[in-house]
């Protein structure tokens, strides 16, 4: 039997609780369909736009429908929990500035799977038949799609899910259930905001208007159409995903990307403005602030660092999605990119010594990009 709510008693446990969970968003949609964009998801696929993650095509048709996995489930809550508040300036100067903001502390499918479960916890002291499999990042879900349906935000060109307040700076999660609510019309999109957004002073427009910043600023041309990137060509997938492989010619292109790329969301203006607000509202989970731990290190630490290091180091934090050897590679790609002079003695041990042939042959190149062997 499917509990079901009335959309008041609902909101009125999820208003109160989400705040103490620390989630910042909450939303849900009955699900009796497709995902909205469904179709674009299979183009996407069918156009090769996946960059080699396989794990996408695999579960092409579930990613679709997620009523494939979940049979039984009558709705869908979907969350969104910030990591940054905007995207105020850069002030570090560390190897950490090379590293994405969303992963410079501990791991979110940890902190926000937590947060998730303990809300579900909450609705289920209320609804005791209720079911729901949460998921934050590894379900077959199209999190940004859904969380769109649900009210959180809108996806904007550059593909994130974008709050009018928040901005983009946010983890999503979804939660597929057998919760069933008497009159969805009467369910507010979404549940639950921690700050409300401005009026939108154009209804129904396009909230990207004329603004193609992302586009015209992304490194490698991978936001190929709006709304549409090829993770073969984001930096994002060469320095977190591709373990074994960098793509040779285009090295100069990751800059001083260590781990992941912010230039889509650095350059957009809902992130400004959601920086020059952050002080109204509560800050974000602590845990995704900067690990002090991180302080101790250097990035010619990071080029020699081997896996029983790599794992004390990283194993409860986003870094822990490379392998040791991709982030020596990744980090000799950015003391080439940053003109590291100093750190040629160590980059020539490296080529000669490093166990791995990858990381050997980056090296090497690393070298004769800085100028030789010192
Ligand atoms: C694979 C993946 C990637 C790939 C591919 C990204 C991509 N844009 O497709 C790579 C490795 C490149 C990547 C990078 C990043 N990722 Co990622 N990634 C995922 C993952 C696992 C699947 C995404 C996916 O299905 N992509 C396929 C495309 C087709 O789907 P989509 O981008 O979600 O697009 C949908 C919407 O655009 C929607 N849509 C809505 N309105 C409209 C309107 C139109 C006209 C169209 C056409 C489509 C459309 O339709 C599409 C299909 O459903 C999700 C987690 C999840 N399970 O969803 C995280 C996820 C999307 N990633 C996330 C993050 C944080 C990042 C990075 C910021 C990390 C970083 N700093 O390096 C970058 C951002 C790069 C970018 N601009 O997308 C967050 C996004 C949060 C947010 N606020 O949007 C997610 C949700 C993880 C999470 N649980 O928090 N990621
Ligand atoms: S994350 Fe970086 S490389 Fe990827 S689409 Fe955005 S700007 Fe381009
Ligand atoms: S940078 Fe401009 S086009 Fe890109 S997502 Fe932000 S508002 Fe939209």
């Amino acid at each position: 039997m499917s509990p079901v709510a009335t959309a008041p008693a609902l909101v009125a446990v999820v208003r109160r609780r989400a705040p103490e969970r620390r989630l910042d968003l909450v939303g849900i949609v009955p699900l009796i369909g497709q995902a909205p964009h469904a179709e674009a998801w299979r183009r996407w696929l069918d156009r090769r736009r996946h960059g080699g993650l396989d794990y996408l095509e695999r579960t092409r048709e579930e990613r679709a429908d997620p009523r494939r996995r979940n049979p039984e489930a009558r709705s869908l809550l979907v969350f969104g929990q910030r990591y940054t508040d905007g995207w105020p300036a850069e002030e570090r100067a560390d190897w950490l500035a090379t590293v994405s903001r969303y992963a410079r502390g501990r791991d979110y499918h940890d902190v926000l799977l937590r947060a998730v479960k303990a809300l579900l916890g909450d609705l289920r002291a209320e609804w005791p038949e209720l079911r729901a499999f949460p998921a934050v990042d590894t379900g077959p879900y199209l999190e940004r799609d859904w969380a769109e349906a649900a009210g959180l935000g809108f996806v904007g060109r550059n593909t994130c899910l974008i709050h009018e307040a928040l901005g983009s700076g946010l983890f999503l999660a979804v939660a597929p259930t057998n919760l069933d609510v008497d009159d969805w019309t009467a369910v507010p999109r979404p549940l639950y905001q921690v700050a409300e957004r401005p009026a939108d002073p154009r209804p129904g427009t396009d909230r990207c208007g004329s603004c193609t910043r992302c586009l015209d600023a992304c490194p490698t041309g991978a936001i190929v159409a709006a709304r549409e990137v090829d993770a073969g060509r984001c930096l994002s997938t060469w320095t977190i995903e591709w373990q074994g492989r960098a793509p040779s010619d285009e090295r100069a292109d990751q800059g001083a990307r260590l781990f992941g790329c912010d230039v889509c969301q650095e350059v957009c203006p809902w992130n400004a403005r959601a920086a020059r607000q952050a002080d109204r509202r509560p800050p974000p989970d602590p845990a995704y602030g900067p690990l002090g731990a991180h302080a101790e290190l250097t990035l010619a630490d990071l080029m020699v660092m081997d896996a029983g290091e790599f794992r004390r180091r990283f194993r409860r934090t986003p870094l822990w999605r490379q392998h040791p050897e991709g982030l020596r590679r990744n980090a000799l790609v950015v003391a080439a990119n940053t003109g590291r002079r100093d750190l040629r003695p160590l980059i020539a041990r490296v080529a000669e010594q490093d166990p791995d042939a990858e990381v050997r042959s980056v090296a090497t190149w690393a070298l004769a990009e800085l100028g030789g062997e010192s």
